[in-house]
């Protein structure tokens, strides 16, 4: 409910002075503002139109040399307010397939897969990427330890898109074969 009130104060005042005596009369015109309803905004960051994708990339019997992606993440905001900042961040976990005869870690795996595209609003984002493992490209190995915070936000109104590509390295032994990992691309809307 949404109620105003109005009240007319009449206010009279006697003033006395050394000049004399004067009377003033005022009219005050008070209003009060009931029913005041704080809720805070909120952000709702969308992959795609909803919370949450899976398998953005996914490749199982990758051959040496073999593409995959680019894939392309519409994000949104949902919310009622909009996001000044974006993070970015990657994990993965080791996911082998069976018959795996040599068991390469998931770092090992993860050193394997350059990143061929990383976008975000149509600005690269590899030169961001620091080559941590020192072996002369960007793989999956060098995202999980990237900072990639602090990207531009996302207004209510606007989707921006993020793309990915990843290759395997064409030259890799066979001890890789049936070694594999899952990848986690976590997007934080920040206000
Ligand atoms: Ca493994
Ligand atoms: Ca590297
Ligand atoms: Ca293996």
């Amino acid at each position: 409910m949404k109620r105003t009130i109005i009240s007319l104060v009449f206010v009279a005042l006697l003033v006395v002075g050394a000049a004399g005596i004067a009377t003033w009369a005022l009219f005050t015109d008070t209003e009060e503002s009931n029913d005041n309803q704080l809720i805070a905004g909120c952000l709702d960051l969308r992959t795609d139109d909803a919370d949450g994708v899976t398998q953005t990339l996914y490749a199982t019997d990758m051959a040496p040399g073999e593409p995959v992606g680019p894939a392309t993440i519409v994000l949104s905001n949902a919310g009622t307010m909009n996001g000044a900042t974006l993070d970015i961040a990657f994990s993965y976990v080791e996911n082998d397939g069976g018959s795996n005869i040599v068991d390469m870690t998931a770092d090992e795996m993860a050193a394997m897969i350059e990143v061929t595209t990383l976008s975000y609003d149509g600005s690269s984002l590899l030169g961001s990427v620091s080559d941590g493992n020192t072996n002369s490209y960007v793989d999956v190995q060098d995202l999980s330890n990237a900072d990639l915070s602090g990207q531009a936000g996302l207004t209510t109104v606007e989707t921006k898109d993020y793309i990915i590509a990843v290759q395997f390295r064409s030259v890799i032994g066979n001890d890789y074969q049936a070694d594999g990992i899952t990848l986690t691309m976590t997007f934080v809307l920040n206000q």
